[in-house]
């Protein structure tokens, strides 16, 4: 019998390397949180360098260094180089999903610096193929998001002439107030006093990050809703506590440190503990994980935010291209990370009027590092900036 020669196959694009560095750049202000008070933002960038010449290139950030969860920026670059680049070098660089999960299999958690690198290989495929990554996630809705901005100087006339001057530049029209840090009473007074200078000109929500328990919470919920604030996000850590809270008060209560990817999702929606869920690429594990966390909420009757861990360009943008091709977006985003911060690290920075983030519509990400400020704010680089304080 003649031997039957093998098919030819096209040789796979492969990864060859992956490169990781922190940049450290200082915030317009300080940004006062009820879990740290930040000075600075640090971004875990990664490489991803690919046989066919592509360089996909993703975005790691945390709040408050380990204030916020189990990851930091260091944590991440530490994981990618020692555990996730010899599990992803020499594998097939276009099967993202199927190489999502090997990685999977061989790293437990660190949803952070998954989202790290899912964006960053979206990148590079994206670039190969000519299409953005909304294409790669089945196409946009919308070309533009609205997004909210975050009040957090810590003082009341600072954050309503913060406030003014958005809505006179026409960039923010929704204010979310960081709480949590002072009493439940003096938070109040705090916004109503700021809803009462914007009116009906904008909308007002607070972020509790989990500071109160659940006596406070809902004394406060219903403090904050007569005061005309629309939105709690986070009042208590427990999602229990969570869902006995939910409804109770006119005022809509949204989930965001108990939502951790599509497991937490279910449950919470199996419980019934949320109005709304924010969706963060970084929280739920990477684009995949956080389209299927929106499928939940969906199917659940759970309204969408788009949410942030205060990226810088690359992260927001990744973030804003799978909020694009969101079916829901009933609250809007809060994607503002990149003008929080003094410096800009992007070749073209980031499009934001009328209220509005507008969505490049370049292949992957849409956007090019500009590698000299790169490089001058990576650590080690010329420039060293603080990021915490408490
Ligand atoms: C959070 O807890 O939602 C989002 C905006 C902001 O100022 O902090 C974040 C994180
Ligand atoms: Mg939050």
């Amino acid at each position: 019998m003649n031997a039957v020669p093998a098919p030819a196959v096209a040789a796979s694009i492969v990864v060859e390397r992956l490169e990781t560095v922190l940049v450290d750049l200082p915030t317009i202000r300080p940004h006062k949180l009820s879990v740290a008070t930040m000075n600075g933002q640090t971004l875990m960038l990664v490489r991803v360098h690919c046989s066919d010449g592509t360089v996909g290139v993703g975005e790691g950030t945390t709040i408050g260094g380990l204030a916020y969860g189990g990851e930091s920026p260091e944590s991440m670059k530490l994981a990618i180089d020692t555990y996730f680049a010899p599990v992803m070098v020499g594998q097939d660089a276009t099967r993202i999903q199927a190489l999502m999960a090997r990685i999977g299999r061989m790293v437990k958690d660190n949803r952070f610096a998954k989202s790290a690198v899912e964006t960053a290989l979206l990148d590079a495929h994206g670039k190969r193929t000519g299409l953005t990554v909304s294409d790669l996630l089945g196409g946009r809705r919308r070309d533009s998001l609205p997004v909210a901005w975050t009040l957090a100087s810590g003082n009341t006339q600072a954050d309503i002439a913060e406030a003014e001057a958005m809505l006179a530049q026409r960039r923010h029209n929704v204010f979310k107030l960081k709480i949590g840090a002072r009493g439940v009473r003096d938070d109040v007074a705090h916004v109503a006093a700021i809803k009462q200078a914007l009116g009906d000109r904008a909308a007002v929500r607070v972020d509790v990050n989990m500071a109160w328990n659940e006596t406070d919470a809902a004394w406060g919920m219903a403090a904050l809703a007569d005061a005309g604030c629309e939105l709690v996000e986070q009042p208590v850590a427990q999602a229990a506590a969570l869902g006995r809270l939910v409804r109770r008060f006119p005022v809509a209560l949204m989930a965001d440190e108990s939502l951790t990817g599509p497991d937490s999702a279910f449950e919470l929606a199996r419980v019934h503990a949320a109005d709304v869920f924010a969706i963060k690429i970084e929280q739920s594990g990477g684009l995949f994980a956080a389209q299927r966390v929106a499928a939940i909420a969906d199917a659940a009757g759970i309204g969408l935010y788009g949410g942030t861990m205060l990226e810088g360009g690359v992260g927001t943008i990744a973030s804003a291209q799978l909020f694009a091709t969101f079916a829901n977006l009933q609250w809007g985003t809060e994607l503002f990370g990149p003008l929080l911060l003094t410096e800009e690290i992007l070749a073209t920075p980031l499009d934001y009027h009328d209220f509005e983030l507008h969505l490049p519509q370049g292949p992957g990400l849409g956007i090019a590092l500009d590698e000299d400020r790169v490089a001058f704010f990576a650590r080690q680089g010329l420039r060293r900036t603080i990021s915490v304080a408490h």
